[in-house]
């Protein structure tokens, strides 16, 4: 018990120091940062179920090796061991990271931010320590009268310059990376806010459409997986491929957000926000909308489903849709799409490339 309260307050802790740095980032143009304190909080405010450890990696490839059925009309969704992305109890920092920005928004985190802002912490707090024993009254009853000095001037303008520098370029280098376009031959998945729920239209393959609506409770609990996340039909998307994600919304503004994706997009009635997602491995991804929304914002959940290639493509089928023979350019749900890069990319549209992501998007460039 003890040591859960000493947790407990480390955890306020850390968030105090970190609210600090997100401000110092802010200064620097390093928004990422702050949205995700912002997301991370919100998650902790509803964190719901039970710790759920990651998926054994051996359910992983089986996944991956499993066999593609025969019936194009079948598809079985994950189980409870998938679950990768989900907030926990108690927990105070970010989700494990499933995407390349994910893990370098992570790192920017962990190993540069974070020492930083420690090492400074500490060092002031030296100072000021050293300050309030050594020229207290009693000890230093006259005290100096030095007004200037060039020299000690410069360096504490200069080292702070260089410390915010040193943070300022990889910053701005992830939020390129965040907002990098999508390749031409990138999947286009068209996310859109209701109140309360999302829809999911694939204008790539066949112009279906799925909505998604928050599994009830105790439904969701019942089957092992978290309340309040679950929902009745999730987003299948494909691992390993550049996703061309858009949102938008039909009635008030609503925000597609998965924290373990690193993915936070706003969707605004009358326009289309895009972004490019590659998820990693397969496994189930939970968010929620986070732009209050009304009356039943907190019941909007997201559940992404990420499948290998060939069983993402058999829950298109599922769902009616179509594989690798439409095109970008039929549809006027991808109108960001240049006409000719969409053109040349048709042919490959909703087709894995054969390798992995880094391949595709070399491709496009
Ligand atoms: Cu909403």
């Amino acid at each position: 018990m003890e040591s859960d309260i000493t947790a407990m307050i480390l955890r306020n802790l850390s968030r105090f120091v970190f609210a600090g740095a997100a401000a110092a980032s802010l200064a620097l143009g390093g928004a990422a940062a702050a949205q995700d304190t912002a997301t991370e909080t919100e998650q902790a405010a509803q964190v719901e179920q039970a710790a759920g450890d990651d998926a054994p990696a051996a359910a992983t490839e089986a996944l991956a090796d499993a066999e593609v059925g025969e019936e194009a009309g079948s598809y079985e969704y994950m189980g409870p061991d998938m679950i990768k992305g989900q907030p926990e109890n108690w927990g105070w920092t970010f989700q494990p990271q499933y995407t390349e920005t994910g893990e370098s928004a992570l790192f920017l985190h962990n190993a540069i931010l974070m020492p930083v802002i420690v090492i400074i912490s500490l060092f002031v707090l030296v100072l000021l320590l050293l300050v309030i024993a050594k020229y207290r009254r009693g000890a230093n009853p006259v005290p100096s009268k030095t007004s200037h000095n060039t020299v000690l001037e410069v360096f504490w303008t200069v080292i702070p310059a260089l410390i915010l520098l040193g943070i300022a370029i990889p910053s701005i280098n992830l939020i390129r990376a965040q907002y990098k376009p999508a390749p031409a031959d990138a999947i286009t998945v068209k996310a859109t806010g209701w109140q309360w729920y999302w829809t999911y239209s694939f204008p790539d393959n066949g112009d279906f459409e799925i909505t998604s609506n928050m599994m009830d409770e105790a439904e969701a609990k019942e089957k092992g997986f978290p309340g309040q996340l679950e929902v009745d039909n999730r987003l299948v998307l494909p691992v390993g491929v550049p996703i061309r994600l858009q949102t938008t919304a039909a009635d008030v503004i609503h925000s597609f957000a998965v924290p373990s994706l690193w993915f936070k997009l706003d969707a605004v009635p009358g326009r289309i926000n895009e972004k490019v997602l590659t998820i990693k491995e397969p496994g189930i991804y939970y968010g929620q909308c986070s732009e209050l929304c009304g009356a039943r914002h907190g019941y909007m959940p997201i559940a992404i489903e990420a499948v290998p290639m060939a069983r993402w493509e058999q829950w298109v089928a599922a769902q009616g849709g179509t594989v690798g023979g439409d095109t970008a350019e039929d549809s006027e749900a991808a109108p960001l799409a240049a006409p000719a890069s969409s053109t040349e990319g048709a042919e490959t549209a909703g087709e894995a490339p054969t390798d992995s992501a880094g391949a595709a998007a070399e491709a496009a460039n």
